[in-house]
């Protein structure tokens, strides 16, 4: 069967409007050639908009292992033809990002933390810009640190918050800290946990996800090279951040929203936990269980990408 695009509110419509990525600066234009350094690819030396014109999907996560995966589970999930062995990363003249596509659908690593995901966003973002695309839903798929709920639990984010339980990101720009709302979209939040109630196998959760800049002292672990603070006073924190709603910790979050929303791009985050960190900070969960764990996300986004191009209702 011929996959039918629908457009973002999941309908056929001829009226409908695409929404358009901003891309937000405009010394684009006047540059003769956009060399995307960490994708190895660039205006001149690539068809960008043959390569990438037809992409509704973007899924990023943070290990290349984990997204070449993905992609070669959505091969399968949306019956494409051809043998998942030659999808190939788009990004190997480059080791800092890899990136796979499937039908309409591209599943790019983005590395840990903010630093590496806005990099990787930033030559992403112009990608899609510079391949015409439109009408694009983005997804993060993530393992994070949950707050007071079952490892194994997928949160869907509602707000991603900074350290100080704040819907912000903030980025030091020409010396000046510049503030950017952190919202995500709110409907795509609500579809996705549409269909995660459908799936009984796949506990699910909307709530706010924080983003730290550092794994360790950052999220308050006990069990770093370093620690500063006492078991108490780990536990006072975590406390305060459950009052505010926060149910998962990991370290993208934040910049992911940020710049999706200053482009009008469409986006959620999808991140599993793999403990709860009043038991504990260290993760010793059988690699097998952390492996199930890790498609929990990836199952989810597949089955949402499915009802959207009407392969299942
Ligand atoms: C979740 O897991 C990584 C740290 O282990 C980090 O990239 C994140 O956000
Ligand atoms: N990723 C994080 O950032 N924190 C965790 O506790 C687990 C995964």
């Amino acid at each position: 069967m011929a996959p039918i695009l629908l457009n973002c509110a999941g309908k056929e419509d001829e009226d409908y409007i695409k929404p358009q990525l901003h891309v937000k600066n405009p010394h684009l234009d006047s540059m003769e050639e956009d060399i995307l350094y960490h994708f190895s690819l660039g205006t001149k030396t690539h068809n960008l908009p043959e390569m990438f014109g037809d992409v509704k999907f973007v899924c990023v996560g943070g290990s290349g292992n984990r997204m070449r995966a993905f992609a070669k589970f959505m091969h399968q999930e949306l019956g494409l033809p051809g043998n998942t062995d030659e999808i190939t990363d788009i990004c190997e003249g480059t080791d800092r990002f890899s990136m796979y596509k499937v039908g309409p659908v591209l599943s790019i690593s983005h590395g840990m933390g903010v630093p590496s995901i806005s990099i990787m966003l930033h030559e992403m973002i112009k990608l899609l810009h510079h391949a015409g695309c439109h009408d694009v839903n983005l997804f993060r798929l993530g393992t994070s640190g949950g707050i007071g709920i079952s490892p194994g639990t997928v949160v869907i984010t509602d707000k991603a918050v900074d350290c100080f339980f704040r819907p912000q990101f903030e980025q030091v720009i020409l010396g000046k800290v510049v503030i950017r709302s952190t919202e995500l979209d709110a409907d795509l939040a609500k579809e996705l946990s549409q269909y995660a109630s459908e799936m009984p196998e796949l506990p699910t959760f909307i709530g706010n996800t924080m983003c730290t800049s550092d794994f360790y002292e950052g999220q308050g672990r006990l069990d770093g090279a370093l620690c500063s603070f006492s078991t108490e006073e780990k536990v006072e924190y975590l406390r305060k951040a459950y009052n505010a709603g926060v149910r998962n910790i990991e370290m993208e979050s934040t910049v992911f929203a940020a710049m999706c929303h200053m482009c009008n791009l469409k986006a959620a985050v999808v991140c599993v936990t793999l403990l709860n960190r009043f038991d504990g900070d260290q993760i010793s969960t059988p690699h097998e269980v952390l492996t199930e764990y890790q498609q929990r996300p990836q199952n989810l986004v597949a089955q949402f990408i499915k009802k959207r191009l009407g392969l299942i209702v």
